[in-house]
């Protein structure tokens, strides 16, 4: 076994790759994952120092903010505050982007965030994550942001379980780090991950099924049918993170939907287009999957706000080719 490598040695010989590279990009990954090991940290320490619960805010969505969603975007948008790497940031936390003065004004870089995806696990010790979207600054307004996600330059996740991982793609594969918390260094431990083409599992929040459309039902209804040819039935895998969810499909392929939701008023469902959506459809995309709404590549979608929400299934291409047929209505017929 050769010397382990390290995310930054990973990151700075992917650049050599690239000779016009100003290192800015690669200067950039290296914070977020400083970023990440201090929200490991706290989470880690959270229940010993009583700082899980309620902030007793909102965030501009209307959904309660935990302290620790709090803390993790105050990490975020302090990560950037100095160096000039990036010209604002953006958070699901935050109803305006976070702008920075000084020798950041003309920074080449926006960088968005969820800063703690799957909130409703942190009081419980359960899987949570920080997803990120690396933008180039165009105007230096929120309108350099309201574009489609083929325009990411970089993208991807922390994932805070059982082990602290990095998850990243530039647009050259997606390759995972796991933190060695012996020596505080993310370390390679899977380059160019490809995820299989078809899975044994579906993530989805079933106690919502009242408020879904026909085609989402009865596509839900199909994957749980016996019919082993096919590979059926799949297997419930919901864990209330969607970042650890996708993590699961990317290992062992299969699908997380969150579709509209007539019942409780989330006519575009639930799930972020910038903060969760874009990014994740991203590295899943690197890895051979796909992302849809039922009808449109997701990566292609622009929004018309920063806070704007699509329904959205992701996973492996086998799984949701099926969900765009049920979607067109036509996923029972040709099943004769
Ligand atoms: P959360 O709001 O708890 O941060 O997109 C947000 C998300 O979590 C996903 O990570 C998760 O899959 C989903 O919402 C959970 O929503 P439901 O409680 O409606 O299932």
């Amino acid at each position: 076994m050769g010397a382990p490598v390290t995310l930054d040695r990973f990151i700075l010989e992917g650049q050599r790759a690239h000779p016009a590279a100003t290192g800015e990009l690669s200067l950039l990954l290296m914070r977020l994952a400083v970023a990440g090991k201090r929200i490991a940290s706290e989470l880690a320490v959270a229940d010993i120092r009583r700082t899980h619960g309620s902030a007793g805010t909102e965030n501009v969505q209307g959904e309660e903010q935990k302290k620790l969603d709090v803390r993790a975007n105050d990490i975020l948008v302090e990560t950037f505050d100095y160096g000039g790497l990036v010209s604002f940031v953006a958070s699901e936390e935050l109803e305006e982007p976070h702008v920075y003065r000084g020798d950041a004004t003309n920074a080449r870089y926006a960088v968005l965030f969820d800063p703690l995806d799957g909130s409703s696990n942190i009081d419980v010790n359960g899987t949570l994550g920080t997803i990120f979207s690396i933008r180039p600054r165009r105007d230096g307004t929120e309108a350099d942001l309201l574009r489609p996600g083929t325009e990411q330059v970089a993208a991807g996740y922390i994932l805070f379980g059982p082990a602290v991982l990095f998850v990243y793609t530039s647009g050259d594969g997606a390759h995972v780090f796991a933190l060695d918390p012996s020596i505080g260094e993310f370390l390679l431990v899977r380059r160019g991950i490809r995820m299989p083409r078809q899975g044994r599992g579906y993530a989805v929040n079933e106690g919502r099924r009242a408020g879904w459309s026909d085609g989402d039902r009865s596509y839900v209804e199909y994957l749980k049918q016996r019919d082993e040819p096919t590979g059926r039935p799949y297997s419930t895998r919901y864990s209330g993170s969607m970042v650890g969810d996708v993590h699961r499909i990317l290992g062992e392929g299969g699908v997380y939907l969150y579709p509209a939701d007539a019942s409780s008023g989330r006519a575009s469902g639930k799930i972020r287009l910038l903060y969760e959506s874009h990014p994740l459809a991203f590295v899943v995309e690197q890895a051979g999957g796909r992302a849809s709404t039922g009808t449109a590549r997701v990566l292609d979608l622009a929004p018309k706000k920063l806070h704007d929400r699509i329904p959205i299934a992701i996973g492996g291409p086998v799984e949701i080719e099926m969900y765009e047929r049920f979607t067109r209505g036509v996923g029972a017929a040709e099943r004769g």
